[in-house]
């Protein structure tokens, strides 16, 4: 190809860019890597998807001399599309552990959210643009939602008038572009969904909508891929979702979930449980069968899935670098899927047979690579919680609890950012006969109880010897143990040790298809402020309205509505 189709791509190694890769191949273009600021001097167009802390990338770019560089193109008016902190790079200093000082392009400040008014931090999840001023590559996002995730922004003032393209309201507006000449920049994803248009308006300035020209073979692709955002054929849920606070037009998300598993045959399934379970009950009893996980995934990103999550649920045992199919499984995932993608399942440190051993963080950066856009930990961030929450009664710091920083979770959030960090709780209801008996946090049980049946009525929300007061009791390795720590506990400690988010699985309800536990989303989303994610029970459409209407849950995850169809 011509070096008309090749895009110069700053990616510094800090952090997970593939998805980036993928939809820039999509569009049909080559990427070269800068290797030395000589190569940003001479790119054609430029694009700087920023990774990781504010910090630690400043220091990347002035030990490499590419702050130099960078400053020179952008001074020049060369084309460029700076992402998420790579916009907030052209900033004069970030807040985040600092003030670090940034590349000064920009007059302004970049600041944390605040988390009050029940805005949650981080900002995860599709939003609304409103527009400041033409800034052509935005102009096919119209009303539609893009997808954020960070917990810094830089908001609008006088002095930074001139740059700001668009705002976008989150509690207060921020701003979501900037764009001068031909610099450009974006807080949100623009490799994901209709953000899409938005990396081809930039590569091919000159383009309309679908017409694209120099590109034959990838057209038809194209073509087929643009109609399918801008007319959705089908959509798991219209874009008419609530939306949390007033002006925000933060929308709760959707997420399909895929359970996966090695069956006994060895080849890598999509299965589903009831209440765990995954087998059959058959004479073999054999794993559910319910497809291939790409395959899968590809059709559930079509049918409007905000989020599609892999689970990879015996993680726990076989490990995951020794599991090649998942990571293949993922490589090719996201190739076609451009929303995000969760992956967890045995992120933990581990030994193998020849004595190697592979710290957690090795594992999750893997699993970056392969194409995830977030991780998730459930066993060892119990693990973590635990041991964080017994450093309580050696301690005498004012909160009264030490972080030791060497947890898989604090590890993996530091190098990453907690908002590619989700903690996936599997937590079982266990009735008390009074909130005495247990040290941890209980709860007047209002649900109906979906394990055991009474015949129907309101006081059948009791246990089986008449209890009303219960805890939620977390489990590891996939629900097959019970540890002495609630989800309630466990919820507000991985907090604090950097969880971004929190996927709040329940054995009992899993599968079930008779709704979420809205107590438990209720206990567990009031308790945190990092954004919830309800799971576990949906049967009907009327449930994700139940839990986005009762409940302050951000997300609804669910697996088996999806697998009936
Ligand atoms: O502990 O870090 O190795 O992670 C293992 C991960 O695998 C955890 O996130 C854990 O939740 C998950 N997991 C382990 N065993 C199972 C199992 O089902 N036997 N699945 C499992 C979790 C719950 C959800 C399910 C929802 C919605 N399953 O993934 O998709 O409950 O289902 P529904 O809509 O059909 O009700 P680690």
């Amino acid at each position: 190809s011509s070096s008309g189709s090749v895009v110069t791509l700053l990616d510094y190694g800090a952090g997970n860019v593939r998805s980036l890769r993928n939809a820039i191949r999509y569009l049909g273009f080559e990427i070269e890597d800068v290797r030395t600021p000589k190569d940003i001097l001479n790119a054609d167009r430029l694009i700087f998807p920023g990774v990781g802390a504010f910090a630690s990338a400043m220091d990347v770019l002035v030990k490499t001399g590419m702050d130099e560089a960078l400053c020179t193109y952008i001074r020049n008016d060369r084309p460029f599309l700076g992402i998420c902190l790579g916009l907030q790079l052209l900033f004069e200093y970030s807040e985040e552990n600092g003030p670090v000082k940034g590349l000064g392009l920009i007059p302004g400040v970049v600041g944390r959210f605040n988390s009050s008014n029940g805005f949650r931090v981080p900002h995860i999840g599709w939003n609304a643009l409103q527009i400041a001023k033409d800034s052509e590559i935005l102009d096919e996002i119209g009303d539609r939602h893009v997808y954020f995730v960070h917990s810094y922004r830089a908001i609008p003032l006088d002095d930074n008038k001139e740059w700001v393209s668009s705002t976008c309201n989150y509690g207060y507006d921020f701003i979501a572009s900037i764009r001068r000449g031909n610099v450009h920049g974006v807080q949100f994803h623009p490799e994901k969904n209709v953000g899409v248009s938005v990396l081809r308006r930039f590569l091919h300035p000159n383009s309309r909508g679908t017409k694209v020209v120099f590109v034959p073979l990838v057209l038809i692709h194209l073509a087929t891929f643009i109609n399918s955002y801008v007319h959705p054929s089908s959509s798991l849920i219209d874009s008419q979702r609530p939306t949390q606070g007033k002006a925000s037009k933060l929308a709760k998300r959707v997420i399909a979930c895929l359970d996966v598993r090695t069956n006994d045959k060895g080849d890598l399934v999509v299965t589903k449980g009831d209440q765990y379970d995954v087998r059959e009950q058959t004479k073999e009893n054999e794993v559910r069968n319910l497809g291939k996980p790409v395959e899968l995934s590809g059709q559930y990103y079509k049918d409007g899935a905000d989020v599609v999550s892999f689970l990879n649920i015996t993680g726990f045992r076989d490990f995951p670098l020794g599991d090649l199919p998942m990571l293949q499984v993922l490589r090719h995932a996201s190739q076609n899927v451009f929303v995000p993608l969760t992956v967890g399942g045995g992120i933990r440190d581990f030994t193998d047979a020849n004595g190697r051993y592979y710290s957690s963080l090795e594992v999750a950066s893997e699993y970056f690579r392969s194409g995830a856009d977030k991780i998730s930990i459930g066993t060892d961030a119990v693990y973590a919680a635990e041991e964080y929450l017994k450093t309580k009664v050696r301690s005498f710091t004012s909160l009264g609890l030490v972080k030791t920083g060497k947890s898989s979770l604090e590890q993996i959030s530091r190098v990453y950012g907690n908002q590619a960090v989700v903690v996936s709780i599997d937590p079982r209801l266990v009735y008390v006969k009074s909130p005495n008996d247990v040290k941890l946090k209980t709860i007047r049980v209002t649900k109906p109880d979906f394990t055991r049946t009474f015949n129907g009525y309101a006081y059948l929300v009791s246990g089986p010897n008449g209890e009303v007061y219960a805890w939620y009791q977390c489990t590891v390795n996939g629900g097959r143990e019970g540890q002495p720590i609630g989800a309630y506990e466990l919820a507000k400690a991985v907090e604090e040790l950097g969880a971004g988010e929190i996927l709040l699985n329940c054995i009992d309800c899993d599968g079930q298809g008779k709704g979420f536990d809205i107590d438990l989303i209720n206990l567990i989303s009031d308790a945190v402020s990092i954004p919830v994610i309800a799971s576990s029970g949906a049967g009907a459409v009327k449930h994700f309205s139940e839990v986005f209407t009762k409940t302050n849950a951000s997300a609804a995850l669910a697996a088996g509505i999806f697998h009936r169809k």
